[in-house]
């Protein structure tokens, strides 16, 4: 059961991100796919719709899963390896969370079940840098986010300029030199396909 998760800021795109790939890889009908999202306070899929689908839906509130509610996060991975024995658990922590804490924290259902980790994905919204990395306070916690990145991909470059994707990259760059860069539309499918195969082939 290999973990990925698709971290960061509000808004980036990472359920959307979620859905297109969970498609992709369930829809090979070569993996069995399950997704864990962690909204505080809404649900934002509808898990009933999407199981229909074939994939297994876990919703965990009441906290972020890389502190308050860790614990849980990792009796949830473990409940999914049990009853359903995905091949790929995609996880989308909240706006807020920072990558290396759920990588530790789903860690901790390894020490039960078979687990090995994906790629820390991590969104960097480029229809508003400047909004996510100069503002004080926000603009450290996107930082952290994007440091502790394997991959890192711009997000929504359907709707913008190649020039602003090529600005994001050169800040990303800045905070970020080893993690792989990517452009990313999950609307168009631009870059879903690079992300599904960096997926399949990771080594942790
Ligand atoms: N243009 C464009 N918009 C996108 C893309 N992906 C997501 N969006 C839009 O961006 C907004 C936020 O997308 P979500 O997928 O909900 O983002 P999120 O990171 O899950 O948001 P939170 O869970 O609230 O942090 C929505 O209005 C999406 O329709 C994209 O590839 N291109
Ligand atoms: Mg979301």
């Amino acid at each position: 059961m290999k973990i990925t998760q698709i971290a960061g800021f509000l808004g980036c795109g990472k359920t959307t991100l979620i859905l297109a790939l969970a498609k992709h890889l369930a829809g090979s009908g070569q993996h069995k796919v399950a997704l864990v999202v962690n909204e505080i306070g809404e649900i934002p899929v509808d898990g009933k719709v999407i199981e229909e689908s074939g994939l297994r839906v876990k919703d965990i509130g009441g906290g972020c899963i890389c502190c308050e509610v860790a614990s849980s996060f990792a009796k949830t991975l473990y409940g999914l390896y049990k009853e359903f024995r995905p091949d790929h658990v995609l996880v989308e922590p909240t706006g807020v969370a920072v990558p290396h804490q759920v990588k530790l924290a789903a860690r901790m259902a390894g020490r039960d079940a078979r687990v090995s980790m994906g790629p820390a994905i991590v969104l960097f919204d480029t229809t508003r840098p400047a909004e996510l990395l100069d503002m004080e306070m926000l603009g450290r916690l996107v930082v952290t986010q994007l440091e502790d990145a394997d991959i890192i991909a711009i997000s929504k470059v359907d709707c913008v300029e190649k020039s602003a994707v090529e600005e994001s990259r050169l800040r990303i760059r800045q905070i970020n030199e080893r993690a792989e860069l990517l452009g990313l539309s999950s609307f168009t499918g631009f870059g879903v396909e690079q992300l599904i195969e960096r997926i399949l082939n990771w080594k942790d």
